[in-house]
């Protein structure tokens, strides 16, 4: 033990008597310049190593220092019931909240079979009673609260319909728009189970002159998938309205290389389609995908354009974007612990006005499903942020 101690010893003081390398020409003179203390807003003109050459190419350089960052603090609704978490009840994918004659609504995807989904790769099992997926079989649902917090589920909004109509093996992610004193519901209409080429679905849409309907069946495909060949060719999912400039403008997914075939180079795009009516027709923006990360769709008006979050998928995820003309997205801000299929409450998302105030709260979901969960499903949760230009809500 002493000859280790008398060795470090000497090996501490050997390091301490090390001189330091005399100051050469080199770091000191102008030449070598050295990267400042306070924070360029521009590229210095001096040699950068490849990550600092990049800080340079996003627009805001401090990317948690803006108005499109937030922490989000998540709570646990009041109202929902699980079956103690069996699987056999799922509720997911709910519409942005809108408020009308001071009550919350929502409508959501629920699954209620009596066995939980069996998972993607077994889908060839599955029965009209057997679900593959967390979101097969699976009905929309609504609820209203007048907290945002505490909520009652109030019945079916949209049913499956009778086969073979579009949907009838499962309607799921729905949203909604309020346009012109009417209600509209868009949401994925699946014909197989998931995990076959159910995922291969487009959106319908119903509408209603009340938001607790009832909901009459608009239109089918509303969202033209891609000829052969194009990124949008097998899907149009997470449909997500907001109005602005005058039009509807509908943002959707289609996630590629998708089950059955391929699932290695698995990726997402975002589309947006433009219409003046709600049951279209829809014109694709040329410029699709406009975002190339993130996974379900969340959008709302911000300032004069409009702000995304992109969640799990992609190079990009987990960050905010903008986009002065609801187009062309850039990075704002990069978050963490960011909600899943979020649904931002927007109170300016259908009234174009402009200057979008930004959110404070939503839902959004938290799921288990997974390749091989025994007992998937999905709970709907609450989350607040501080993602609105009014209200300063400090950091939790
Ligand atoms: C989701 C959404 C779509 C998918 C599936 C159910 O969270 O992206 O709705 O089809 O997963």
């Amino acid at each position: 033990f002493s000859l280790l101690m008398a060795l470090s010893l000497i090996a501490c003081s050997e390091q301490k008597t090390e001189t330091k390398p005399a100051p050469t020409e080199d770091s000191t003179t102008a030449e070598h310049k050295v990267f400042p203390h306070k924070m360029p807003t521009e590229k210095p003109d001096m040699p950068l190593s490849a990550a600092a050459e990049r800080m340079f190419s996003y627009p805001a350089p401090r990317v948690q220092d803006n108005e499109l960052f937030s922490q989000f603090k998540y709570t646990r609704l009041k109202g929902f019931d699980y079956n103690n978490g069996d699987g056999t009840i799922s509720r997911r994918d709910p519409s942005r909240p809108i408020l009308v004659n001071g009550k919350y609504y929502i409508y959501y995807t629920k699954r209620d079979t009596k066995v939980p989904p069996i998972g993607w790769n077994r889908a060839k099992e599955a029965t009209d009673e057997i679900p593959s997926t967390d979101w097969d079989l699976c009905d929309i649902w609504y609820a209203t609260s007048e907290d945002g917090t505490t909520w009652k589920e109030e019945g079916v909004a949209i049913a499956r319909p009778e086969k073979p109509k579009p949907g009838w093996r499962s309607v799921a992610t729905p949203d909604i728009l309020v346009w012109k004193g009417k209600y509209y519901l868009y949401y994925q209409a699946f014909n197989e189970p998931s995990g076959l080429r159910g995922d291969w679905c487009p959106v319908s849409v119903s509408y209603a002159d009340s938001p607790d309907g009832p909901w009459t069946h608009g239109k089918d495909a509303v969202i033209p998938f891609g000829k052969k060949g194009e990124w949008d060719q097998d899907a149009t999912h997470d449909p997500q309205p907001i109005v602005y400039k005058g039009k509807i403008y509908l943002y959707y997914k289609a996630a590629y290389n998708k089950w059955p075939d391929i699932r290695d180079k698995y990726a997402v795009g975002h589309g947006l389609v433009i219409a003046d009516d709600p049951l279209g027709p829809f014109e694709k923006h040329p410029l699709n995908p406009v975002m190339t990360s993130g996974h379900e769709t969340t959008y709302f008006p911000f300032k004069e354009g409009v702000a995304t979050l992109a969640i799990k998928d992609g190079n990009e995820r987990y960050t905010m974007q903008y986009a002065k003309d609801g187009v062309n997205f850039e990075i704002a801000s990069v978050v963490s612990l960011a909600p899943t299929a979020a649904a931002p409450f927007a109170a300016d998302a259908f009234t174009d006005s402009g200057n979008g105030r930004g959110v404070t709260w939503g839902l959004s979901h938290f799921t288990n499903a997974g390749k091989s969960s025994k007992k998937a499903y999905s709970i709907m949760a609450r989350f607040d942020c501080d993602l609105s230009l009014d209200v300063d809500i400090p950091s939790y």
